[in-house]
Parts: structure tokens; sequence; C-alpha cells
């Protein structure tokens, strides 16, 4: 080919082009990442959704955020609107445990792998889904029962206890109602004498524990609820009936959530079991993992402690949410 002008123009631009097409390519190859929220319920889930939106933008995956508001088939129908996009992972927080093979098996037919986050789902097929990562709810419930046999160890009679469950059908509901059971029941001295979901919400912990207090009134010595906001709501309805949190009801709840360390230094609530919310950059991290065919551990566990009122003041500046 003989060189003119024209041709070694036409060659320029096609090998700028050359130069600028893996750019392109790159920039059309940003993972895509759907995921669904179970709402706002609670401190913990607030703090959970900021985690993953900020290492979704850390790790330059594109997410797509659906709120729930604590519904299942607002959380199928987004799952459902996901495959349709055709997106390269799902993740969700189920919140309920059950009801989600149909949509999971949607999923699989479409290729698209599926991350569980938070809470898990009780399928007997796990090949519905990647991994589940989270927290150790039965294991919860255990630390919550056996910070209450120690510290009523020397108590001789009975020990009434309220409890104030999260949402019905939930995982974390489910279990740490059977970790806590699972303890206490060693010694007949603890009884739970009620026990009510509260919607893992303020609102509601408040309104059922008005409603036990009624009920109860000073017979109740011990309340567990399953999260910090329903203990936060409880704890309002104690003092507006006139008793003093943390003295006359001994409060243990779950998350360890700033507002929880707000109460205990308040010397409110006695004791709170940690349940991590920052689940991010582990799921961001997962995310990559599966794009580049790497496998995954089917279930990743969240470490986690428990903090007692007399060290809140210590801890808290340390917490980050
Ligand atoms: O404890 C509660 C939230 O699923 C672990 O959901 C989560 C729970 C958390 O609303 O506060």
């Amino acid at each position: 080919m003989k060189l003119t002008r024209r041709t070694l123009t036409l060659a320029m631009a096609a090998a700028s082009l050359g130069a600028l097409l893996p750019a392109t390519a790159l920039a059309q190859k940003k993972i895509v990442l759907g995921f669904s929220q179970v709402g706002a319920e609670s401190e913990w889930r607030t703090a959970n959704t900021e985690s993953i939106k900020s290492a979704a933008k850390e790790a330059g995956i594109e997410l797509k955020f659906s709120d729930a508001q604590q519904k299942q088939e607002n959380q199928i129908k987004a799952i459902r609107s996901f495959i349709a996009q055709k997106v390269d992972v799902i993740a969700f927080s189920p919140v309920v445990e059950s009801g989600w093979e149909t949509v999971l098996r949607e999923a699989k037919a479409a290729k698209i792998p599926v991350v569980l986050t938070d809470r898990s789902v009780n399928t007997k097929d796990d090949s519905l889904y990647v991994s589940f990562m989270g927290s150790d709810f039965v294991e919860e419930g255990r630390k919550a029962g056996r910070w209450l046999v120690e510290k009523m160890k020397d108590q001789k009679g009975e020990v009434n206890i309220v409890e104030l469950q999260g949402t019905v059908g939930s995982a974390p509901a489910i279990d740490r109602k059977k970790g806590f059971e699972e303890i206490i029941k060693a010694d007949p001295k603890f009884k739970i004498i009620r026990s009510q979901t509260g919607d893992f919400t303020r609102a509601k912990g408040k309104e059922v524990m008005e409603a036990f207090l009624k009920a109860d009134g000073k017979k109740i010595n011990v309340l567990y609820a399953h999260n910090d906001d329903m203990a936060i709501g409880a704890i309002q309805a104690i003092e507006e009936a006139g008793l003093k949190p943390a003295k006359d009801i001994t409060i243990i709840s779950i998350d360890a959530v700033k507002g929880a360390f707000e109460a205990m230094i308040a010397g409110k609530l006695n004791v709170s079991v940690e349940c991590s919310p920052l689940l991010g950059p582990q799921l961001m991290s997962a995310v990559k993992d599966i794009k580049a065919g790497k496998a995954l551990p089917k279930r990743i566990v969240t470490e986690e402690t428990i903090f007692p009122m007399e060290v809140a003041a210590k801890e808290f500046p340390k917490r980050k949410y």
C-alpha cells in the first residue's frame, strides 16, 4: 500500500482508537452488584447500609441498592428486577428465613451468583447461594445468657425475664432466642414469663414493654431484648412507669451500637452483646473474588465480643457504629 497523507491519517486515527479501546472496555467492565436491604428499622441497619454503600464506592463496584421496608415481597421484587437487569452478582439480607427457593432458583437459572449477608435462609439446597457472611446469632444469644447466669449466680429466688423478640421469622430472632434459652435452661430459677416481638424497632420495643409492665409490673427482674433499639424504646417505657432501668430491671441487649453505649454510660443498660454491621468491605471483596472465578467459603463468620456497662465509657470512643 502506498503511503499517502490520507492512509497515514487513517492509520493514526486507528492507532489512537486502539489506545483508547482498552480504557473503554475497562469502564464497561465495572462490576454491577444488586443489593436488597431489609429496611431501615434500626441503628444497626443504618450502619450496615452505610458500610455497603461506602465499600462499593471504594471498590469501584456499581451498586444497585434497594430498600425493602422490612417486607419479603419487596425483596423478591428487587431480586427479580436485578435478574432482569442482568447484574453480575446479587446480594441480600433476607428479612425472614423461609420462602426464598423460587426466586433463588430464578437467579441460579440466570447464572447470577447470590451472596447472603447478615441473615441466612433456611433452604436445604445450599447450591442456591455462593456464600453467607454474617454473625453467629445463636452464639450471641448464648453470650447474653451466660452474662445473665453469671450476674445472677448468687440470686436464690426466681428470676423473671421478659423477652423482646426481633422480627418474626427472621434468623436473628429465632437464633438469639434459641441460644439464650439453651444457656438459662440449666437453672430452673430463670423463667421467661413473657415473650413478644418488637420488630427490632424502638417504637415497638417501647409499646410492647409498656404492655409487659402493665401486666407484670414489679414482677419483672430482667429484660432480654434481641437488639439495642428495642431495649432503648423499652428503657423509656420503664422510666415512664416510674422504675429505674438497669437497677430495678436488669437489661441485656444485642448489637452494641452507639445508642447502646450512650445508654450504658448513662447507667440505663447493663450489657450489650456485639453484632457487627460493617459487612461492606467483606462483601465487596467476595464479589470481586466471584468475578475472578475464585472459590469462596460457604460461611464467613463475623468475630464479636460483649460489652458490659462497666467498660462502656472506655470503649465508646473506639466504636465505629
Ligand atoms: O441485630 C437488628 C437489625 O440482622 C443482625 O437486624 C441484624 C439485626 C440487628 O434490625 O438491630
